[in-house]
């Protein structure tokens, strides 16, 4: 059976989602990376960058990186239209937001949980807490700005891109400042929360608890 190093409200969650709607059994293995040396020695024995989501496939192969994680998954089920096809007009678009969202958006999320990772001295790290935050506004402004949605980002059909994005659009700075930040977005993320299918899952991984909007 496949194998995930996960944690609530984490990278790992658009991944469990995506096996939810696959309907794919999976073990979990959970790991709070951030809070807990223990958890980062656990997801070591996989990953040696000590950091969830981590999958280990049925053969045994390990997997790393969420934007990695998702396109594989959608690309080995076509038949549940999770993702755009090779060949499909979409896919370059596809291919490029899954890209950006890892990297120019999500790959912050290791100085922000930390920013004794960089900073000097412990009175600088509100200061770039500020700046990373103002940096992924800016970042989900632009992709905002140059994608041609329908209902969802790619097209009138959920993709991964979407459970993707509506997971990483709830860490810092928040929806709140998110939906102000990719107004076209946020009519599509509240879709993705609202998805009826995912109702339960939501509520066990990422719940919507009071003040979750920030
Ligand atoms: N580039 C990685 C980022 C993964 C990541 O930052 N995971 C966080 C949890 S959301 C983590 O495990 N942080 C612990 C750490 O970096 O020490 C991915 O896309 O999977």
């Amino acid at each position: 059976m496949l194998k995930i190093f996960c944690a609530v409200g984490s990278g790992s969650v658009p991944i469990e989602a995506t096996l939810t709607l696959l309907g794919i059994p999976y073990e979990m293995i959970e790991a709070v990376t951030w809070e807990d040396e223990a958890a980062r020695k656990l997801v070591e024995m996989v990953n040696p960058l000590r950091q969830v989501p981590a999958v280990v496939l049925s053969s045994g192969e390990v997997l790393t990186e969420s934007a990695a994680i998702l396109i594989h998954l959608a690309d080995l089920h076509p038949q549940a239209r999770l993702a755009p096809a090779l060949g499909d007009p979409r896919r370059a678009q596809y291919l490029r937001w899954m890209v950006y969202v890892s990297a120019a958006i999500y790959a912050l999320v290791w100085i922000i949980d930390e920013p004794a990772r960089i900073v000097a001295s412990k009175d600088q790290a509100p200061d770039v807490l500020d700046r990373l935050e103002n940096r992924r506004a800016e970042c989900w402004r632009m992709m905002d700005e140059q994608i041609t949605p329908g209902r969802y980002i790619l097209g009138d059909e959920l993709s991964v891109l979407d459970l993707y994005v509506a997971v990483i659009s709830r860490f810092a700075p928040g929806r709140t400042r998110f939906y102000k930040s990719a107004p076209r977005m946020a009519e599509i993320v509240r879709r993705v929360d609202a998805d009826l299918r995912l109702k339960t899952f939501w509520s066990k991984r990422f719940p919507f608890n009071d003040g979750w909007e920030r």
